[in-house]
């Protein structure tokens, strides 16, 4: 199986984020965003899905507020995958899901990466979610929305029994995330190497 990782870096007048990503790796993560609670969510991510990532927000407008640093970094890492992927999206399964819980809250995600980006989350009662670090629930949905559009990629996420501590939730969700896509991008031996579509391309 040919290597598939990615290196890349954006460089907007917000922000300048670099990345490398190994979707075969050991789980090993090494995260710098400037964001407490999306270092902690990123270094699950990539523990529980088995990649190597090395994220690093070189310059940011956290001076601001966190928006677009949290959107870049979805976006990066969107494109990280999709990159590491290649256009063929050779012999992969394409579809995954991924469950995970933490304590009452459960997290289920589900990912297409068919090439066109589409979110769908259900949280319910978000809105007695507090954010921790400046960090909300909506923040969280904008993050995923970038991600899908850099991956190429419908997420369909849904947190039952969601806590009221962010932290708990986000955690769930990203561990889910996490599983979901190492489902997704694990080589099905019988597509022998092809694209994972009837159409025969994927974009
Ligand atoms: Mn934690």
């Amino acid at each position: 199986m040919p290597d598939r990782k990615a290196k890349l870096e954006r460089k907007s007048k917000e922000t300048q984020i670099s990345l490398s990503l190994n979707i075969d790796g050991k789980g090993k993560a090494r995260i710098k965003t400037n964001i407490g609670i999306l270092d902690h969510m990123l270094e699950l991510f990539t523990f529980h899905g088995f990649f190597d990532l090395d994220l690093n927000v070189k310059k940011s407008d956290l001076k601001i507020d966190i928006h677009h640093t949290n959107e870049d970094i979805g976006i990066v890492l969107g494109k990280g995958f999709a990159a590491a992927l290649g256009e063929k999206k050779s012999g992969i399964k394409r579809f995954g899901d991924g469950f995970a819980l933490m304590e009452s809250t459960l997290a289920r995600s589900v990912i297409d990466i068919c090439g066109r980006s589409h979110l769908k989350l259900e949280i319910p009662n978000e809105k007695s979610i507090k954010g921790e670090g400046g960090y909300t629930i909506t923040h969280f949905e904008h993050f995923l929305e970038s991600f899908a559009k850099g991956i190429g990629a419908t997420i369909n996420l849904k947190i039952e029994n969601p806590s009221i501590d962010i932290h708990t939730t986000l955690e769930s969700a990203f561990k889910s995330l996490g599983l979901a896509l190492d489902n997704a991008t694990q080589i099905d031996s019988r597509r022998k190497g092809a694209t994972p579509s009837t159409k025969g391309i994927i974009d």
